[in-house]
């Protein structure tokens, strides 16, 4: 049996894998701000991924070091960074695990854009090694180690897929009847849209098989797409802002509009914006995380599933909701990707509301839209227009008729 942490209740020690990131750093300060004695290990491969595509936050983001001594400067806290690349460095990270001994170990560091793992051949291995490697390290070295740390992972609703089968997705687990009238309660199946979401569904089974065979403890969340940059508590200080990604690579739907009204920019809803996804606001993610964090499965066995959504929205009725709110345009895009033009999508996030989350609705959030598009206004000037139309096709028909146009 594995060596318990010894900490529990309030107050754990909280590793952060990739705690530098859009998600990851306002977590990191929202679980210090809560009490946990939180350690960020971060390898700075977004930073780099910035530098190679020749863009960068829309939002201007001090070096981890600074952040993280600003926040520690604000609260008495002592949270601490570590440079560290847990898919390429297992033998320092499990060092750092045996001696740090930590109760809890939220897992954000993967590569997270679907357009930027489709890229090229480059990208989708590099997107696969990563990913899987940055998880399976995890996993193994909480294993080897001999300590019973609770691993909490950032999953997608992509894992689901988008398909339009009807009916609402349950939390991870599906029954079915097996031929031959077995009935069973079986992970539901991973229909992946992108090399990026595929990663997702591969960290699924490594969980599902270490969670039998060690009783790990772990909770995979299935988040939809985050919105917003900051949170009260990044708010408070220049130095703790929030990354803010508007490229066509990694800036998600939402933000991107927010951005483009405020920049003037039609916004660029791709086919016929008949794409349903689900969506969470990033202090819902902070709290979130934290449920998570204070409410870790017993263990063995199974692993604890959540879908991590506060609602599911239409592109193009996003697309209205900020054309209405700001006067922006709308410009019907041929799709670079390859999906569904039109589906459905409900998603139950029972779980989340029974432990107390009462999420944040786009209906009732014209003060934290309007927010950010006050902070893409301010930092219009570091937009990089050239940068907003996305360069990587997987709809292999909508490039050949976009390369005809060129
Ligand atoms: P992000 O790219 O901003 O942050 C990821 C962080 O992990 C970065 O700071 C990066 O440098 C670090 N990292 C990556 N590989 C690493 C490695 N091998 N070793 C150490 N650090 C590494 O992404 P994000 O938007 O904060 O997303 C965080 C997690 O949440 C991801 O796993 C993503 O799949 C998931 N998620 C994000 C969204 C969203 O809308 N942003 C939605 C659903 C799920
Ligand atoms: N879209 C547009 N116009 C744009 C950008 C996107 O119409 O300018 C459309 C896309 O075609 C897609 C939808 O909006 O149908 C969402 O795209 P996105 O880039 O906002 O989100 P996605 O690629 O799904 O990925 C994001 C995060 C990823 C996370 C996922 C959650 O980058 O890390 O896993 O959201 S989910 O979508 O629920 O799987």
């Amino acid at each position: 049996p594995l060596e318990a942490a010894g900490r529990g209740g309030k107050g754990k020690k909280v590793f952060v894998l990739g705690g530098d990131g859009f998600c990851g750093w306002p977590t990191a300060v929202h679980l210090s701000n809560a009490g946990h004695d939180v350690v960020i290990i971060d390898n700075l491969s977004r930073r780099k991924i910035d530098l190679e595509l020749g863009c960068e936050s829309l939002t201007p983001i001090s070096s981890p070091e600074v952040r993280v001594a600003a926040w520690n400067e604000l609260s008495g806290r002592n949270m601490r960074f570590e440079y560290m690349d847990i898919a390429k460095e297992y033998d320092r990270f499990l060092q750092m695990i045996k001696e740090e001994k930590p109760d809890t170990m939220v897992h954000f560091a993967e590569q997270r854009a679907a357009p930027y793992s489709m890229k090229s051949g480059a990208t989708k291995r590099y997107t696969v090694e990563n990913n899987v490697g940055a998880s399976h390290n995890a996993v193994c070295a909480i294993v080897e180690s001999g300590l019973d740390i609770h691993l909490v992972h950032l999953g997608t609703m992509g894992v689901y897929g988008y398909g339009n089968s009807g009916g609402k997705i349950p939390e991870g687990y599906i029954d079915v009847t097996l031929p031959g009238g077995r009935e069973r309660n079986i992970l539901h199946p991973a229909y992946p849209g992108s090399v990026y979401h595929a990663t997702k569904c591969l960290d699924a089974l490594l969980f599902q098989f270490y969670a039998k065979n060690d009783q790990l403890r772990i909770t995979d969340l299935h988040q939809g797409i985050v919105w917003g940059t900051n949170t009260p508590l990044t708010s408070k200080d220049e130095r703790l802002c929030n990354r803010f990604d508007y490229d066509g690579e990694y800036g998600t739907v939402l933000n991107r509009f927010l951005m483009q009204a405020a920049c003037g920019i039609p916004l660029t809803v791709y086919g016929t914006g008949g794409q349903t996804r689900a969506f969470i606001h990033i202090t819902d993610t902070c709290k979130c995380i934290e449920l998570a964090v204070n409410n870790p499965p017993v263990g063995g066995e199974r692993v604890k599933i959540l879908n991590q959504v506060a609602q599911t929205a239409r592109v193009r009725d996003l697309a209205q909701l900020i054309g209405s709110m700001t006067g922006a345009k709308v410009q019907l895009t041929a799709n670079p990707r390859a999906e569904d033009a039109e589906n459905e999508l409900e998603v139950s996030n029972d779980q989340f509301k029974e432990m107390g989350l009462d999420p944040i609705l786009l209906d009732s959030a014209a003060g934290l839209l309007t927010e950010v598009q006050e902070i893409a206004t301010k930092y219009q000037h570091r937009c990089d227009r050239s940068k907003v139309v996305s360069k990587s096709f997987w709809n292999k028909g909508t490039a050949k008729a976009a390369e005809g146009k060129t």
